[in-house]
Order: structure tokens, then C-alpha cells, then sequence
């Protein structure tokens, strides 16, 4: 048995990673969250208070971060602004956290010589042409667009250097696309699901052809437990679950799974510097250390993340309001 501290266990994909430790392990979680607009505490509502404590604070705050990292056996990092759209409008919280919080988690690291594992995104490496056959894998030369994956970016090679200049245990991963219960409704999917379920017609930024490669969170989290327990110190491994769909086609399958006409959907104002398409190749993660994703059916998961926004109104009804009415600021 082990403790780990996860930063940014409130948001999204934290949340879900702490879920699945606490049903698949028999670790204990400390997680270190800011609580900023992403962070939701209602994500860890049920979890076993002798296995899971939450600490807000800052990953910043190198004296709170120092004091964590001496109670803990592993670190893993999810801690981010994780939105372009916001990086686009305001990019300072983007350095502070994902630039600064990183190195100050470094520098703990690095003390406390404790097992680091980052979690990072297939946005460092740019985007792909629509009818390129090539996919990113762990060589593909990094080549950010937004303020938030050049930040991102910026994280990534400081955990190479510092594994590099002064020996700290750590690992990365870059995933791609996330879907499923918990992400906050600023995100394609659960926007497009709520605007429905709001009686709101969904909006497609541009045509609609830009490409994701989409994965279920809990595989997310099944890959990052992979890492923690076997990856090599000093590796990279981009973590897909070969699910290339376009934009237009997710809209449509939505409506269509909400009982809805397929067309009965706005084309809005494109998002600046917008990447075309993302694709993760991820034979190493597979092959080196034996992992596979769970849900390989991207119709049926969607299905089930409908369900959830359907079930759990409350959670996400907060923020909805606030939500569109920046997107709608901005023509969007
Ligand atoms: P999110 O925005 O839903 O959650 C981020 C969490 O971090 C929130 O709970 C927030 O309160 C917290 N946080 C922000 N700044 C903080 C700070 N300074 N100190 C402590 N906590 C802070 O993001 P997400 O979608 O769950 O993404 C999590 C991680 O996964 C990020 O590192 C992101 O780059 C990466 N990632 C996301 C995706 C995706 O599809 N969403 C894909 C690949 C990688
Ligand atoms: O209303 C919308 N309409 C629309 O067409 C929104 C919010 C988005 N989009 C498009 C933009 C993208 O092509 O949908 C796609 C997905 O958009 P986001 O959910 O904003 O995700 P993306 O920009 O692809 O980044 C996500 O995946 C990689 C996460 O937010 C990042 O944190 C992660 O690194």
C-alpha cells in the first residue's frame, strides 16, 4: 500500500484517476487542488474519508507543496489551466500554474526524491493534416499552437531536465482527448450534451472537420496506474485508444443518441490558431508495458456519459449559465 499525492484531483481527469485508485488499488490519495473554476468537490463526493483527503491549495506554494511531498510515497500531476479557449483570452494563470506550479513540484521532487509521474497532453506536438497517415508517437518533434499547450510544452521539458541535471524519478504521459462523467462543461462534449439537454442548439466551431482522437477517462487513468507502477524512469508514453472522429460527427452522434435531428445545430466562429487534427500512436505504451484500453465501443461510452450529464444536473448546473454567456461574448 502506498500514498500518493494527486494534484488536481478535483478536476476532470483527476477526479476520475482518484475514483479509480480507490476502486482498483489499495492506495491512499492525498489530493492538492486550488479549487480554481475547474475544481469541483462534488467529483469527490462518496469516496472513503480514511482513503481520500482533500488539501486546498496551490502547487505553487512551494512551503504547502514541500509539507505534502514529506507524507506521500509518489506524486502524480494533473494539475492545470487546462482550457484553450481561456488560454487564448487571458494566458497569464496558464504560465503560473502549468510553467511555475510544475517547476516548484519539481524542485519537491527533487528533495524529496519522490516517484514523479506528469501528466501532459498530444497538443505539444501540434496538429496533423486530415489525410496524413502518420500518427504522433514519442518522437514526433514538439510544435505547441495555443498558450496552452506551449505551456504544456514548457512543463514537459523541464521534467526531462530535471530527470536529466539532478536524477529526479519521474515519467510523462501524453494523452489525447478526453471524454466521460466529471469534465466541466466548458469542453466540447459535455457543452454540446447540456446545450441540448437546455433546450440550446450545439455549436460547431467553423466546418466541423477538425479531427480528435478520443479515449474514456478510466482508460486515462488505467494507463497512468500502468506508468506509475511500471513505466521506465526517464520515459515518455502517449496514451489513445485509436478513437479519430471529427467534430461534426460527434455533434451529429449526440444529437442523434439525445433523440434529436441530426442537423438541429449552429456553426460558429472558429477558435484562433485552431489545431486540425490530433493522433496518438500508442504501440509503446502497449507493447512495452502491456496496457489496453477498456472501452473500445466510443458510441456506447458516449451513450453512458450522456447518462451521467443526465443524471447529475446539479453538479454541472452552477456553472452552464456563466459558461455560455462567455461563449457567447466572444460569437461563439
Ligand atoms: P480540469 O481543468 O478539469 O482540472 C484541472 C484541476 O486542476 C482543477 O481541479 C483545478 O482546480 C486544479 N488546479 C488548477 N490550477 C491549480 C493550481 N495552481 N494548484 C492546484 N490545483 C490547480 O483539467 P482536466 O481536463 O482534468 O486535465 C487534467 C490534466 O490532464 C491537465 O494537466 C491536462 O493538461 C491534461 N490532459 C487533459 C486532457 C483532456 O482531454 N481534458 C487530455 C490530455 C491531457
Ligand atoms: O463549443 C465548442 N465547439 C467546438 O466545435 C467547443 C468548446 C469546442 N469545439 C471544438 C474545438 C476542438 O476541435 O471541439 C474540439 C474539442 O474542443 P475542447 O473540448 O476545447 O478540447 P481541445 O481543445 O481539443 O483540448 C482538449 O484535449 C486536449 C482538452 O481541453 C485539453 O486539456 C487536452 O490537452
Amino acid at each position: 500500500m502506498s500514498k500518493l499525492l494527486v494534484t488536481g484531483g478535483a478536476g476532470f481527469i483527476g477526479s476520475n484517476f482518484v475514483h479509480h485508485v480507490v476502486g482498483n488499488t489499495d492506495h491512499e490519495v492525498i489530493v492538492l487542488d486550488k479549487m480554481t473554476y475547474a475544481g469541483n468537490e462534488a467529483s469527490l463526493a462518496g469516496l472513503p474519508a480514511d482513503r481520500v483527503r482533500l488539501v486546498v491549495g496551490d502547487i505553487a506554494d512551494a512551503t504547502l507543496v514541500d509539507e505534502l511531498f514529506s507524507q506521500v510515497d509518489a506524486v502524480v500531476h494533473y494539475a492545470a489551466e487546462s482550457h484553450n479557449d481561456n488560454s487564448l483570452h487571458d494566458p497569464r494563470p496558464f504560465l503560473d500554474t502549468n510553467i511555475i506550479g510544475t517547476y516548484t513540484l519539481l524542485e519537491a521532487a527533487r528533495k524529496h526524491d519522490k516517484r514523479f509521474h506528469h501528466i501532459s497532453t498530444d497538443e505539444v506536438y501540434g496538429d496533423l493534416e486530415l489525410d496524413d497517415p502518420a500518427r504522433f508517437t514519442e518522437n514526433t518533434p514538439y510544435n505547441p499552437s495555443s498558450p496552452y499547450s506551449s505551456t504544456k510544452a514548457g512543463s514537459d521539458l523541464l521534467v526531462r531536465a530535471w530527470v536529466r541535471s539532478f536524477g529526479v524519478r519521474a515519467t510523462i504521459s501524453n494523452c489525447s482527448n478526453n471524454y466521460g462523467p466529471y469534465q466541466h462543461v466548458e469542453k466540447f462534449i459535455p457543452r454540446q450534451i447540456t446545450n441540448v439537454i437546455r433546450g440550446i442548439r450545439p455549436k460547431l466551431y467553423g466546418a466541423g472537420e477538425n479531427v480528435r482522437d478520443w479515449i474514456h477517462a478510466d482508460d486515462h487513468s488505467s494507463a497512468v496506474l500502468t506508468i506509475l507502477e511500471r513505466g521506465v524512469i526517464g520515459e515518455t508514453y502517449l496514451i489513445g485508444a485509436d478513437g479519430e472522429k471529427n467534430n461534426k460527427d460527434v455533434v451529429e452522434l449526440i444529437l442523434e443518441t439525445m433523440g434529436q435531428p441530426r442537423d438541429a445545430y449552429d456553426h460558429v466562429t472558429d477558435r484562433a490558431g485552431h489545431d486540425l487534427r490530433y493522433a496518438i500512436d500508442s504501440t509503446k505504451l502497449r507493447t512495452e508495458l502491456g496496457w489496453m484500453p477498456a472501452y473500445s465501443d466510443f458510441e456506447t461510452g458516449l451513450a453512458n456519459t450522456i447518462d451521467w450529464y443526465r443524471n447529475n444536473e446539479t453538479w454541472w448546473a452552477p456553472t452552464k449559465d456563466r459558461v455560455e454567456a462567455f461563449y457567447a461574448s466572444k460569437g461563439q
